[in-house]
């Protein structure tokens, strides 16, 4: 089985990006599993071409894509991806679309083809916050889930694809106000193992 993992590089001007600093400490390969690891631009244009190349070359069976979700105490399993583009702030070359569509003769949303519920009850089994998302946001994460969800309803379509958003790493939290929430690195990398080992298991 081939898996692509994606992370985002910082932006907004943060340091590090959680999603990737987790990606990035997941083992190469599990027992007949392939694990490919891509850090992505947070960048409108280029996160999804460069991830749909990848796609295309790697064929993977399985896609998991992380990003950075600010604030939240929780990992959030993305359900939904809309075809919207709507930039609070510009990306990390300037971009700062304003009620776009990601793409004109797209659907209004995909929904993630990942067994959403299940992954929740097992990061819940193993003691990690984590819930359900409805709103992937309208930035650079929501485009590429929609973008990937997109290629593979046209090109893959027995590939499984879904988005997972992740707490702020504690470092980020403490410059911010007292209450902003966190989650430990380690824990990150748990529910991305936990998420992996339900994906490839039995
Ligand atoms: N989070 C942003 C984009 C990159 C990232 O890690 C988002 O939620 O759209």
């Amino acid at each position: 089985m081939n898996i692509l993992m994606t992370g985002f590089e910082p932006f907004g001007g943060e340091k590090v990006n959680p999603s990737w600093e987790a990606v990035c400490k997941l083992p190469d390969a599990l027992p007949g599993t392939e694990l490919r690891k891509l850090r992505l631009p947070t960048a409108f244009k280029t996160a999804a071409e460069l991830a749909c190349g990848e796609i295309s070359a790697f064929k993977p069976d399985i896609v998991l894509c992380t990003g950075q979700a600010g604030g939240c105490a929780a990992v959030r399993i993305e359900r939904v991806a809309i075809n919207l583009r709507d930039a609070r702030i510009p990306d990390n070359v300037g971009f700062q679309p304003t009620d776009e569509p990601i793409a004109r003769d797209g659907p209004a949303a995909y929904f993630s083809t990942l067994p959403t519920r299940r992954l929740l009850d097992r990061l819940r089994d193993g003691g990690i916050a984590a819930e359900l998302s409805y709103s992937a946001g309208t930035f650079v994460c929501n485009e590429l889930m929609y973008s990937v969800l997109h290629y593979a309803a046209r090109n893959a379509p027995e590939m499984r694809a879904g988005f997972v958003h992740v707490p702020y790493l504690p470092e980020q939290a403490e410059a911010k106000s007292a209450k902003t929430a966190s989650m430990p690195l380690a824990e990150m990398v748990r529910s991305l193992s936990i998420i992996l080992s339900e994906l490839t298991g039995p």
